[in-house]
């Protein structure tokens, strides 16, 4: 993330890191973000899934507050599946989702610690205040121009948008769907050299939002224009959205 504070696993233990296995040189490389959403299923963004790794190159590791680094209490996973949103559309990102589905042999994947535990999905009616304050976290990069990533997870604060403040107008002639949601760093001044965002790398992270005091999964970072552009919100997949989706996949 842009601006963001450095931050430790306890305190998002839904965020998940997607590695692919190298073909050629050993070890492996990171993809995306994610989110735990049950014991055996991630939440994450189509997009990270373009290239069509075959699922055997995949790795998933929760509880982890170094992007690299093995963590004590970290879990590591295979992937049984995993289900792209049939309608991504790859031009405007339109339904950015995707699903992995953990390897285990036994009914359950991830258990439960300090480090890890799964995020709670959004009620179906669910619409919380405009303005309403939110954090995403991620090990994505500290600058748009940067070219790594960052070695630590970072938390970042941001408001949600209105709609009406959600539109290509506002964010250089993209496509903004009803599929998508806005949320950026409402703070100004002078000079506010610190604004909080989502950047590259972060994709297929979460948006949490407070609500009736369970911290709740709103949104899945998806895309922007740049990174810690003051009044350029970034752009979110509505997770409120998908709940059929999400329920119909996991179980089937
Ligand atoms: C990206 O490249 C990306 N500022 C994600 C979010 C944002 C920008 C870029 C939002 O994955």
């Amino acid at each position: 993330s842009t601006g963001g504070l450095f931050t430790d696993i306890t305190s998002h233990p839904w965020q998940a890191a997607i590695f692919v296995q190298n073909k050629r040189l050993p070890g492996e490389r990171f993809l995306c973000g994610g989110i735990l959403i049950s014991s055996c299923w991630v939440l994450t963004a189509a997009h990270c899934f373009q290239e069509r790794y075959p699922t055997r190159y995949l790795r998933v590791v929760l509880g982890r507050t170094y992007r690299v680094k093995p963590g004590k209490e970290q879990q590591k996973f295979k992937v049984e599946k995993y289900i792209v949103h049939e309608e991504f559309d790859e031009e405007t990102y339109n339904n950015d989702i995707a699903l992995l589905q953990l390897k285990s042999d036994s009914p359950q994947c991830a258990r439960e610690s300090d480090s890890v535990r799964a995020i709670c999905l959004p009620e179906a009616n669910l619409q919380l205040p405009d303005w309403t304050e939110c954090e995403l976290s991620g090990y994505g990069k500290h600058e748009s121009s940067s070219p790594f990533y960052s070695e630590q997870l970072k938390e970042g604060h941001v408001r949600l948008y209105p709609s009406s403040r959600c539109t290509s107008k506002l964010l250089f002639n993209k496509t903004v769907t009803k599929n998508m949601l806005c949320a950026g760093d409402t703070r100004s001044g002078e000079i506010y050299p610190n604004v909080h965002d989502a950047c590259q790398g972060d994709s297929g992270g979460p948006l949490v939002c407070m609500n009736d005091n369970h911290m709740t999964l709103l949104g899945i970072i998806s895309w922007g224009v740049g990174c810690g552009k003051k009044d350029v919100p970034g752009v979110y997949t509505k997770v409120t959205n998908y709940l059929d989706w999400i329920q119909d996949n996991m179980h089937l």
